[in-house]
């Protein structure tokens, strides 16, 4: 069946809506980052750019680093924004844009993300790296797709028995990361576990300026639950609904973190812009193995 032009929306030369990107434009490898200046940051250490654009949040550059085509992508912040970028990259390999087509041989993207993220843990300090092995989605951007058949319902049950969590809130959803990607990206000294992902950054993640929150202790809960030895380690805006897409569209995604807060001790990192560059390099020389 053709897809809609008001389902897909091209733009005059053809690219897609919001991302401005045509096949040609893509790499099969894809690093995410939240902000528009940290692409730049990163393709700055590659050989050469042959390809640079950008619509409003979303900035892409792709060229090649040590030899290896890779595609940087800016998503802005938030789970909403995951759903642009992923539901459009999916359709940049898995949509034939002439016919309006899903293709029948499928292409699989590696999706890496390169984030910042607040530590839930005293004992992961800022600075430091956190790798994904699971997103937990406090955000419900998932809830819009059968999410459950790719979910970890056993995780969510707990987590909402720990939590007592308000259902009117909508069920967390859990989603594990690829176990390739992690193997390709792991080392001894990056904390590993739970990444929960708010559709917020205040009262989302907690935060009481001047509005009353529905779970003030909701970070405490966080930072004291346990599954299978699985804690949750840190707290962002994307992880989960890059998970969830990415496995539901046949994508292999993980998602790296530095630390720039640590809640629990109330701290903030000296310099952000240092853990973020060490976490660049360390992902890209990983990514070229
Ligand atoms: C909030 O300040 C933003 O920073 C974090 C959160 O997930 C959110 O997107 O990640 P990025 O630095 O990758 O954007």
């Amino acid at each position: 069946m053709e897809i809609k032009q008001s389902e897909l929306i091209l733009n005059p030369d053809g690219s897609v809506y919001h991302l401005n990107l045509k096949p040609e434009h893509i790499a099969g490898d894809i690093i995410f980052v939240g902000d528009q200046d940290r692409v730049a940051k990163i393709t700055a250490r590659f050989d050469s750019i042959d390809f640079s654009t950008q619509k409003r949040e979303f900035k892409t550059q792709t060229g090649t680093f040590k030899g290896k085509r890779l595609t940087v992508i800016s998503t802005g912040i938030g789970p909403d924004n995951i759903d642009i970028v992923l539901n459009e990259l999916d359709a940049l390999v898995n949509i034939d844009l002439e016919t309006r087509q899903p293709k029948k041989q499928l292409t699989q993207l590696n999706i890496v993300r390169i984030g910042t993220s607040g530590s839930l843990q005293e004992d992961i300090p800022v600075d430091s790296f956190v790798l994904s092995q699971y997103g937990l989605g406090m955000d419900n951007m998932m809830r819009s797709y059968f999410v459950e058949k790719i979910s970890e319902s056993p995780l969510e049950d707990a987590f909402i028995n720990h939590t007592a969590w308000d259902i009117r809130r909508g069920r967390p959803y859990a989603v594990k990361c690829s176990t390739t990607l992690q193997n390709r990206l792991d080392s001894d000294y990056i904390h590993k576990g739970i990444t929960a992902t708010a559709g917020g950054f205040y009262g989302p993640q907690g935060r009481i300026l001047r509005l009353e929150i529905q779970d003030a202790e909701l970070n405490d809960k966080l930072d004291n639950f346990n599954f299978n030895g699985y804690r949750i380690t840190n707290l962002e805006m994307e992880t989960a609904a890059i998970y969830g897409l990415s496995t539901l569209l046949g994508h292999k995604a993980l998602s790296l973190n530095a630390i720039i807060a640590n809640r629990p001790t109330g701290t903030f990192s000296a310099d952000p812009y240092v853990a973020v560059e060490k976490l660049i390099d360390y992902t890209l020389e990983r990514l070229v193995k």
